[in-house]
């Protein structure tokens, strides 16, 4: 996980540089359809949204279970997990395509250079030794070449590392995690402030009898946790980082993100999940003695799912508040408007609570 990590500072080609904002912007613009199709669904699947599986302990949320291969370490694979976002792709065939081939090439070279050294000039073959201390057109080579490598990398790295710090759009879902030792807490500010507290769920011998453990429904060992997060697909995601006592990282390797989470300030980046699944990751910063034991499990879900399970947890979608407030202040301003009216010439003074009536209907307090 942390040599995927390495790859984070460092970014993807020119060539995928022009692309990038194109698919940064195609979700946005899926969110309409999106969150239209999420109001409809949500009243539908309002009733389908009880507490799921008890051992899930999930209100509201998918039952999901773990997919092979899909956000999670695999046994055996030696590379970067699958990634499910455009900067993830990005970092990937940059780590694939560009780093590992040199990375190869060099130490190759290097290898070949110190065999052929070894074996050509050794005392018994060469017993002459040269008295050569100086060759121009050598010393160019060698100090030119690595920083042309250099400059190569450089590039590509520049641009995903700006691409990984592009503001979310506005019509983002904000999500805000907070370190604790030894937890993660969640809040979604923009879905009525819905909160979340995500704990390692232990192992069936390290549990009393009668409590909650760990099954492989929930994800694999230390990374499993009792509440799991859930966000969209193809909508973009506000991730904001803060802490509550030393400095911890909230990173997912599948969406190419890793965030430190600092007391007293906010982190902030954006990310568009691609495809549905369950996603774990860890605190990725030394932040004390249970810093390995602080896991982040992620449902991905579709909008619709993603409105009824909001739903179930008392929280609203940002788009459907406001037709909420709006129609009962609808409803009322005919019914108050000719009371008013007829109100008016009688008695002035009986227009004015039937206008306060209104005015207390239209924001629904
Ligand atoms: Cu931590």
């Amino acid at each position: 996980m942390r040599i995927a990590f390495k790859g984070l500072a460092l970014a993807a080609s020119l060539a995928l540089a022009g692309l990038m904002p194109a698919a940064a912007q195609a979700p946005a613009k899926q969110e309409a359809p999106a969150a239209a199709a999420a109001a409809p669904a949500a009243n539908a699947a309002a009733p389908a949204a009880k507490p799921a599986s008890p051992e899930l302990a999930m209100d509201g949320a998918p039952a999901m279970t773990v997919k092979p291969m899909l956000g999670q370490p695999t046994d055996g694979l030696m590379t970067i997990q699958p990634q499910v976002t455009a900067n993830g792709r990005r970092a990937h065939s940059f780590h694939d395509h560009i780093l590992l081939p040199l990375i190869t090439a060099i130490s190759l070279f290097v290898l070949a250079l110190l065999i052929w050294v070894v074996i050509r000039y050794r005392r018994a073959a060469n017993p002459v030794p040269s008295k050569t201390s100086h060759n121009t057109a050598i010393e160019i080579a060698w100090t030119l070449i690595p920083v042309l490598i250099l400059v190569a990398v450089a590039v590509p790295s520049i641009g995903l590392l700006n691409a990984q710090y592009k503001p979310a759009p506005a019509n983002a879902v904000t999500l805000k995690a907070i370190g604790n030792q030894w937890y993660w807490s969640y809040q979604y500010p923009d879905n009525g402030g819905i909160e979340i507290t995500a704990n390692l769920l232990k192992e069936k011998d390290q549990v009393a009898a009668g409590e909650r453990y760990r099954t492989d429904a929930d994800g694999p060992r230390l990374l499993a946790t009792d509440n799991r997060i859930v966000l969209p697909v193809g909508v973009p995601i506000r991730l904001i980082t803060t802490a509550n006592d030393v400095i911890h990282s909230w990173a997912v390797p599948a969406f190419w993100i890793k965030l430190d989470a600092v007391p007293g300030r906010l982190n902030e980046t954006s990310f568009t999940i691609e495809k549905p699944g369950l996603y774990f990751g860890q605190c990725s910063e030394l932040c004390g003695a249970r810093h390995g034991y602080m896991p982040i499990a992620v449902e991905a879900v579709p909008p619709a799912e993603f409105a009824a399970w909001v739903k179930a947890k008392g929280g609203s979608m940002p788009g459907e508040a406001k037709p909420a407030a709006a129609a009962p202040a609808a409803a009322a301003a005919p019914a108050a408007a000719p009371a008013a009216n007829a109100a008016a010439p009688t008695n002035t003074a009986e227009a004015a609570p039937a206008n306060a009536a209104t005015a207390e209907a239209a924001t629904g307090r």
